[in-house]
């Protein structure tokens, strides 16, 4: 029985190593020795690497003293081998359970056997049926290790000896590239077997915790270049890897490179190492390029560092020009960097959003009124997804989101608000002023305390990072939210420390006079109750980014029945929440209040509120009104999906409920529920509303615009 040495090179992946180093220790092959290379991690990376080593006598651990790379690693791996076969896996990868089995009875007299690499960005039920082994025997070398890795191939260790083949020490990305084309260049065929399988994670924080992958521009140049020059004068002569090194260089040049040359700054200093490679490019390979890659390209061989940079600049031009004739909207982005942005800043001008335009309501509502209302002299901007449904107060100017206007109005005016992030190709402009109010205190973890992300935007972490870098100031509403803050979205700069504008209305002296109106004006009989169950969103129940699904458990026939002569039902989803929600048979009950503007309306006209993890329930403590959590999905939320920043069962001012039962009985004994959780919400209410004094608008506007 053959045996194969499992190598894992590690640096700094603790969170992922259980899950990987399991999926090798349960393989169904057992004849395996499992080689845990540490390349100089932290202090408890190193110790979770050590706890696991002793969980089988198979592993044994090496360790460099400082990070040398992932080739120093896999090549120490490779000398301290003693099977028969070598297989490299990564440290935050994982495999089936009968991977290795599958490779090994397939490899036959082949040196390697290459199976497939599958990318998984969320956790995904990984079931592996019992497979029939795909196996190709007679695949082209050149298309099996065009990917750049020799992860998932079980090979033979005396054949990489015999033909002293080894991983570049000298780089930290494309350390692999010296491997894969040897392979190209000793193998005529090499087997394939796309049954056999391999999990490599796409990991989420590139900001945190990038994957080598995920290193920047600057660094994957370095190193590309570096390793182009030394395997394209290692195999001169060979046409078959010239031609495919060229070819892959020059997509690198087109892909890569060519993005941070639209720096002027960046050109002169990446201008010698980009030529260096360059000038080894065969004359057969510039042939087929376009006319202006092509000239840049004899520029870089002839050294012509001016006519290079006038080049430069047409090609980002042509390529701004090509790409704003996609589409309208491409177009309309095109404007707002080329032209609008040139423009003069408007001094006076403030455009405000409220959840991704879909409704006129939140703190930049509580703003934009407090400063109309007060003549203060600008013009306003309120942007909505349909702007011909709504009505709001004052002189604003009400324009489409994404439409020609909106790109104009955002790339002049001085001040922008919104209660969340604005899109990412929105670049921001020296002088713009970005009040973000944010829209809610957190319950949920936030961002960078996230470890998986499950939502439908694996680069969520990365993009949220950009997005809040051009944020100015964010308000927060307690200090519980400022510490989260600071920490979860690495906010640096000014946090505007007055409580929600969103809360002023429910410490307003007027606040039951505005009920009555409110609840007349929705028709919602005077003499009923009101009841509002407001829940969130749940990441992983989704049709598309933005788009989610929501599954109502209440049973309202049932509320109907045994609540109906005191109260009604106002059910008020989530704005991501696409799905409809039914109250046939129970309309004179049940209000679906989901488009209504403002939850805040919601929040005066009802007696006690419902929900699950929104952060709802923060913003109605401060009506000190009773509160009941239908949690019938806890364990999943805190445990899979997000994890709290609170512990829900001792810290909530309400109990939490798992069935519609439960929760009508407790909508039934609502004073005897208020009474057992006083103590409690007393204690919550000191924590998160205390700043809140109904004055937060009004101090947030002398704050940001000086009035
Ligand atoms: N909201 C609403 N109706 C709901 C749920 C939420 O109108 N059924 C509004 C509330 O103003 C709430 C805000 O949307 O405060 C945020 O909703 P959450 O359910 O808390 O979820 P999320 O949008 O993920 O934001 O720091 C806060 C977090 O980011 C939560």
């Amino acid at each position: 029985m053959k045996k194969v040495s499992v190598v894992i090179p590690i640096y700094n992946t603790e969170e992922y190593l259980q899950e990987c180093i399991s999926s090798v220790i349960r393989q169904t092959y057992k004849n395996l020795e499992i080689l845990l290379i540490n390349d100089g991690s932290d202090e408890s990376c190193k110790q979770e690497i050590e706890s696991i080593a002793q969980t089988d006598e198979r592993i044994s651990v090496y360790h460099h003293s400082e990070p040398k790379g992932v080739g120093a690693a896999r090549n120490l791996g490779m000398d301290k081998a003693t099977g028969d076969y070598v297989y490299f896996i990564d440290s935050d990868d994982f495999i089936p359970t009968n991977t290795i089995q599958l490779m090994v009875e397939n490899i036959g007299e082949h040196e390697i056997l290459s199976g497939k690499i599958k990318k998984i960005s969320k956790k995904e039920l990984l079931q592996l049926d019992d497979v029939e082994v795909k196996l190709n025997e007679k695949a082209n070398p050149m298309r099996i290790f065009e990917n750049n890795t020799m992860l998932h191939r079980l090979i033979s260790l005396s054949f990489l000896r015999e033909n002293g083949i080894r991983f570049s020490e000298e780089v930290q990305v494309y350390a692999d590239l010296p491997v894969t084309v040897a392979m190209m260049s000793l193998l005529e065929k090499t087997a394939y077997s796309p049954t056999c399988l391999y999990y490599k994670r796409v990991r989420n924080d590139p900001i945190d915790k990038p994957a080598l992958m995920q290193l920047g521009r600057e660094v994957k140049i370095r190193d590309y270049t570096k390793i182009f020059n030394q395997l394209r004068d290692k195999y001169t002569g060979n046409e078959k890897l010239e031609k495919f090194l060229d070819k892959q260089f020059l997509n690198f040049y087109r892909r890569t490179i060519i993005m941070i040359l639209s720096e002027e700054d960046k050109v002169d200093e990446y201008f010698p190492i980009v030529a260096e490679s360059a000038k080894r490019v065969h004359e057969r390979a510039i042939k087929k390029l376009n006319f202006v890659v092509k000239l840049e390209l004899q520029y870089l061989q002839q050294n012509k560092i001016e006519k290079f940079k006038s080049w430069i600049r047409t090609h980002h031009t042509l390529r701004n020009i090509k790409r704003a004739f996609k589409s309208k909207r491409h177009f309309y982005i095109y404007l707002y960097r080329n032209l609008f942005q040139k423009m003069q800043l408007k001094e006076k001008t403030i455009v405000f959003e409220s959840f991704l335009g879909k409704n006129y309501s939140d703190s930049p509502k509580n703003i934009y009124e407090y400063m109309a209302e007060n003549n203060k002299d600008y013009n306003f901007v309120w942007i909505f997804n349909e702007p011909k449904t709504k009505k709001i107060p004052g002189k604003a100017k009400l324009v489409k989101r994404f439409s020609f206007k909106y790109y104009y109005y955002l790339a002049t005016a001085k001040y922008w608000v919104s209660n969340s992030r604005m899109p990412l190709h929105l670049d921001k402009r020296e002088g713009n002023v970005y009040l973000q109010t944010w829209h809610g205190t957190p319950l949920k973890r936030l961002v960078f305390d996230m470890q998986d992300v499950y939502s439908a935007n694996p680069q969520y972490k990365k993009h949220f990072y950009s997005q809040s870098r051009r944020w100015d100031y964010l308000i927060s509403a307690n200090q519980y939210s400022t510490d989260i803050f600071r920490r979860a979205f690495k906010f640096e700069k000014e946090m505007l420390e007055f409580g929600y504008p969103r809360n002023d209305v429910l410490h307003s002296p007027q606040r039951d006079e505005m009920a009555r109106q409110i609840k007349e004006s929705i028709g919602i009989p005077l003499d009923k109750k009101v009841v509002l169950y407001a829940p969130t969103w749940r990441d992983d129940e989704f049709y598309e980014s933005g788009k989610y699904k929501f599954n109502l458990q209440l049973d309202l026939q049932k509320m109907k029945e045994r609540l109906g002569d005191e109260y009604v039902v106002l059910l008020r989803m989530h704005y991501f929440i696409a799905d409809n929600i039914e109250t046939t048979g129970v309309e004179d009950f049940a209000y679906n209040l989901s488009k209504y503007n403002d939850i805040a309306d919601l929040y005066l006209i009802s007696d006690i509120l419902i929900t699950d993890y929104s952060s709802v329930f923060f913003d109605y403590s401060n009506l000190k009104r009773p509160i009941l959590f239908f949690t019938y999905d806890l364990e999943k939320y805190r445990d899979t999906l997000r994890g709290f920043y609170i512990d829900m069962e001792k810290e909530l001012p309400g109990p939490l409920l798992k069935t519609s039962d439960q929760v009508i009985d407790a909508i039934e004994n609502i004073d005897q529920v208020s009474v057992d959780y006083k103590e409690k919400y007393d204690q919550f209410y000191h924590k998160i509303c205390e700043w809140e004094t109904g004055h937060a608008t009004e101090q947030v506007v002398k704050r940001v615009w000086g009035e």
